[in-house]
């Protein structure tokens, strides 16, 4: 395992074990993702995907509005929030991507009313944060790019792992800071560096794959830190796989075969 200093690691396959498939089990025992749509459906979307591809055995996307269809095998619920809270199996929640920056304030603050959820929050759920991190305590994980760290915590300064470490610590979320060398932080310290991510990731909506990654991951049982650090070398190296010129979509079949125990 590669360390890069006290406490910090250099991510790789090393780190985390892919839990393996539950052999006896049906799609609701394999682990259920809510995520919320809104504005920007196309994000949400994406983020489905991923979950399913990765795992998931039931992915719904609850729309508040009459968005298109999803295709087969994603569920879309208009029920209000609180219906959706009344099934006990739906743990775990990707709240942010596409959903616009007050729907997902609103929807933040009541998913962390209820105890036992495991919520990540990403983009607009972050945005509607800004300034304010601590109504994110609660979150499981946070996977902001550098300009929604920002809005939260302030600048990044010269030291990315430990501005990491901050957020992760104030926050009590492991936090997924984003770019060409993501940092994944635990609230007690331990802080893992990614390098396994192609200059081709730079493009819309991958951030938004890797949300819905990271859920399914957890849906299937794994641990918040373990599974942030899992995520993104997945993530990179589906992007490897992919090549340049990759778009985010190409992204969840080649999860498919990549994330499974
Ligand atoms: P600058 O240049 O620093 O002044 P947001 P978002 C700054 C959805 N998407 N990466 C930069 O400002 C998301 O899920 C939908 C990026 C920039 O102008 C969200 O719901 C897609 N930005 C919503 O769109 C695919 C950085 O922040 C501003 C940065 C908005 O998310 C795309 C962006 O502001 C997208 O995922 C960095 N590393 N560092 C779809 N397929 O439908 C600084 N900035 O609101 O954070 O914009 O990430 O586009
Ligand atoms: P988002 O900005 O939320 O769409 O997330 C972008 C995704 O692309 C994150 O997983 C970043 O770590 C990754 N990414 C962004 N820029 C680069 C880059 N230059 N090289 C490698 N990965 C990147
Ligand atoms: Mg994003």
């Amino acid at each position: 395992i590669g360390r890069v200093g006290p406490d910090i690691w250099e991510n790789s396959p090393s780190l985390f074990t892919l839990p393996p498939r539950d052999t006896g089990g049906h799609k609701y025992t394999s682990g259920e993702v809510t995520i919320l749509s809104g504005t920007l459906p196309g994000a949400a979307r994406l983020a489905a995907m991923a979950a399913r591809r990765a795992g998931a055995g039931m992915v719904s996307l609850a729309a508040a509005d009459a968005s298109p269809l999803p295709e087969a095998g994603i569920i879309l619920r208009h029920d209000p929030l609180d219906r959706l809270l009344e099934d006990p199996r739906r743990l775990h929640w990707v709240v942010g991507p596409g959903l616009g920056v007050a729907a997902a304030g609103v929807a933040l603050a009541r998913l962390l009313q209820t105890p036992g959820l495991a919520i990540l929050a990403d983009a607009d759920a972050l945005t509607a944060c800004a300034g304010t991190p601590k109504k994110l305590r609660g979150v499981c994980v946070i996977t902001p790019h550098e300009g929604e760290f920002t809005r939260l915590f302030g600048t990044i300064g010269p030291d990315k792992i430990a501005a990491a470490r901050r957020a992760a610590a104030l926050t009590g979320a492991v936090t997924v800071l984003k770019g060409p060398d993501t940092v994944i932080a635990a609230p007690e310290g331990t802080a893992v560096i990614n390098a396994n991510a192609p200059p081709w990731l730079a493009t819309g909506g991958t951030g938004d794959v890797l949300s819905g990654l990271i859920a399914a991951l957890l849906t299937r049982g794994m641990a918040p830190f373990p599974a942030a650090c899992a995520g993104v070398w997945l993530h990179g190296a589906a992007a490897q796989e992919a090549g340049p010129g990759m778009l985010a979509e190409d992204l969840p079949s080649i999860l498919g075969h990549i994330t499974q125990g």
